[in-house]
C-alpha cells in the first residue's frame, strides 16, 4: 500500500486562527482526503508552534503566563479544524514533552556532526516573522517581508552550518523539491547571494526549548518548529517515523518557503535524514481588497464562517475562489454569491430535479452512459495528481453545469417509459460520480449525496458508469439561498 505524508506549518498561537490558517489547512484535508480514496495509507499533521519571543511578548500584553496562553490558543484551533471537518491524523504542539526531548536529541546528531558552533550574532530580528535579517536586507530600516519595526541584537549564540549545504540545496531545488516553480525561482535566486550559517539560540529569549549544551540559551523557534515533522512522527524510533517519513508534502504559505526549502532539508542534511519530497507554497488571502490586520478590524474568523455558511460551502469557497498557486481576496459577498449561484442554483438544483423525478419513477433505472464524456475524469485526476486542487474543482464543477444543461435539454419530466429510464440513468450516474470527486472537497455534501441515492461511501474506483440498482431519495435540498 502507497503511503502519504501531509502536513500543515505549526501555527503561532499569540493569537487565534484566521483565514489563511484555516486555508492551508482544508488544502492539506483535501488532499490527505484524495489520497485516502485512491485508498493509501495517510498520515496527516497539523498542529500549533507555541515557543519564542512573540509568544512570550503577546502574553505579558495579555497579562497570561505563556503556558495559559499557548494552552487557550491552541485549543482554538482545534476547535476550528473540527468545524471546518479537517480530518487530521495528528495534532502536534511543540510544548508536547515528547516533541521538546525530539528537538534536544536532534541537537545532540547535529552537535556530534561537529555542525554547531559558539559565536556572536550581531544583526537584526523581526519579532512577528520570527527571523533574523542582515543589515543589507532591510527595506527602509524595516522587516523586508512584513514592513514592521525589526531589534537590533547583539549577543552570544550558537550557529549551525547552513553554508556548508548550500550546493546539495541548490541542486535539490533544482530537481523540483518547490512546487510551483515561480517559487522555487525566487528561492534560487536568493540562493546566487551568500548563505550564513544561521544563530540557532537565543539568550535573551527564555520561553523556548533549553538548549542542550548550554542551558542559559534557548532553541530559535524555527530550529524548534520545523523538527515537528519528525517528532510527530515519534522519531527516532517510532513506527510512525518508519512508515511515513519522508514526508511527502509540507504545504506552506509563500512567505516561509525559504524555512521549509532551504533551513530545513539542510537540517535533515546534517542529521543524515532522508529529505521531503515536495514543498508547496501557495498564495495569500486579502479580505476585501486589503491586507487582513487586526487595526483594520477585517480578520476573517473561519469558526464564524463555518457557523454562518457550513464547513462545506467556506471550504468550497476557499479552493473555488484563486487559483491555489495565486493570491486572492476573500469577500462576504462572493462568498454568498457562489453559495447561491453555484453551490444551490447547480449542484443542489440539480440533485433536487433528478431525484424529485427518480424517487417516482416505477421502472428499473437503466441507460447508456452516454453522458460519460461531459465529466473529465481523466482530466480531474491529473488536476489532483499536481495538486491543482483549484483546476480539479472548476473541472468537476463544468461537469455539473453540463449534467443540468443535459438535463435541461431532455426534459425527463415530459418524458416516460425506456426513455425516461435513460435520461434518469445518465442524471443520477453523473451525479454519483461526481459525488466521488466532490468528497476530498465537501465531504459531508459528498455523503448527503450518497445517503439520498441509497449508496455506501465510494471510492475513486467507483468513478465509473455502471448499473444502477438503488432507490433514491430527494430529501432535502443540499444548499438553500443565504442573504
Ligand atoms: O509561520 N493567506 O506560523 P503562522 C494565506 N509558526 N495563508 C496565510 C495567510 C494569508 N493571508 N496568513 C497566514 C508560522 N497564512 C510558523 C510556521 S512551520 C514549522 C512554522 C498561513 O501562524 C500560511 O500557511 O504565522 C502561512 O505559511 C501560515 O499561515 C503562517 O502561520
Amino acid at each position: 500500500m502507497e503511503k502519504f505524508y501531509v502536513t500543515t506549518p505549526i501555527y503561532y498561537v499569540n493569537d487565534k486562527p484566521h483565514i489563511g490558517h484555516a486555508y492551508t489547512t482544508v488544502i492539506a484535508d483535501v488532499l490527505a482526503r484524495w489520497h485516502r480514496l485512491n485508498n493509501e495509507n495517510v498520515f496527516f499533521l497539523t498542529g500549533t508552534d507555541e515557543h519564542g519571543g512573540k509568544i512570550e511578548k503577546a502574553a505579558a500584553e495579555k497579562h497570561k503566563t505563556p503556558k495559559e496562553l499557548v494552552d487557550e490558543n491552541s485549543q482554538r484551533y482545534k476547535t476550528a479544524w473540527e468545524k471546518l471537518d479537517i480530518s487530521y491524523d495528528k495534532f502536534i504542539r511543540t510544548t508536547d514533552e515528547y516533541h521538546e526531548s525530539a528537538v534536544k536529541e536532534f541537537i545532540k546528531k547535529v552537535w556530534d556532526k561537529g555542525d554547531i558552533y559558539k559565536g556572536e550574532y550581531v544583526g537584526f530580528y523581526c519579532l512577528p516573522d520570527e527571523r533574523y535579517i542582515t543589515e543589507s536586507e532591510l527595506v527602509n530600516g524595516k522587516c523586508p517581508d512584513c514592513g514592521r519595526d525589526v531589534q537590533k541584537i547583539k549577543e552570544e549564540a550558537y550557529f549551525f552550518r547552513l553554508s556548508k549545504y548550500k550546493e546539495q540545496i541548490v541542486k535539490l531545488i533544482e530537481n523540483g523539491l518547490i512546487i510551483p516553480e515561480k517559487n522555487a525561482n525566487e528561492i534560487l535566486s536568493r540562493l546566487k547571494g551568500d548563505l550564513k550559517d544561521l544563530d540557532i539560540t537565543r539568550k535573551s529569549v527564555s520561553w523556548g526549548i533549553k538548549f542542550p549544551f548550554d542551558e542559559s540559551h534557548s532553541v530559535y523557534v524555527w530550529f524548534d518548529a520545523l523538527l515537528n515533522y519528525l517528532s510527530a512522527l515519534n522519531w527516532p524510533d517510532g513506527k510512525e517515523f518508519k512508515e511515513f517519513w519522508p514526508a511527502d508534502i509540507h504545504l506552506v504559505g509563500k512567505e516561509i518557503v525559504w524555512f521549509h526549502s532551504v533551513i530545513w532539508p539542510a537540517m535533515l542534511l546534517s542529521a543524515g535524514l532522508p529529505l521531503p519530497k515536495n514543498v508547496m507554497a501557495h498564495g495569500w488571502w486579502t479580505v476585501e481588497g486589503r491586507k487582513m490586520s487586526k487595526s483594520l478590524g477585517n480578520v476573517v474568523d473561519p469558526i464564524e464562517m463555518a457557523d454562518k455558511y457550513s464547513a462545506d460551502a467556506f471550504r468550497y469557497f476557499l479552493l473555488r475562489e484563486k487559483p491555489t498557486w495565486e493570491d486572492g481576496n476573500f469577500s462576504e459577498s462572493s462568498l454568498k454569491e457562489r453559495i447561491n449561484g453555484e453551490l444551490m442554483a447547480n449542484l443542489s438544483n440539480l440533485v433536487a430535479r433528478v431525484l424529485t423525478i427518480a424517487e417516482r419513477f416505477e421502472g428499473k433505472i437503466e441507460g447508456n452512459a452516454e453522458i460519460e464524456a461531459l465529466i473529465k475524469k481523466q482530466e480531474i485526476i491529473e488536476n489532483f495528481e499536481k495538486k491543482d486542487l483549484y483546476s480539479a474543482l472548476n473541472l468537476v464543477f463544468e461537469g455539473i453545469r453540463q449534467v443540468n444543461r443535459y438535463v435541461n435539454d431532455k426534459e425527463p419530466w415530459r418524458l416516460e417509459g425506456k426513455e425516461l429510464a435513460n435520461v434518469l440513468y445518465n442524471s443520477l450516474e453523473a451525479i454519483r460520480i461526481s459525488s466521488v470527486f466532490l468528497k476530498p472537497f465537501m465531504p459531508s455534501t459528498a455523503e448527503k449525496i450518497e445517503k439520498k441515492l441509497g449508496i455506501k461511501a465510494q471510492s475513486l474506483s467507483d468513478a465509473v458508469f455502471r448499473e444502477f440498482t438503488t432507490k433514491v431519495e430527494r430529501g432535502e435540498n443540499l444548499f438553500n439561498k443565504v442573504i
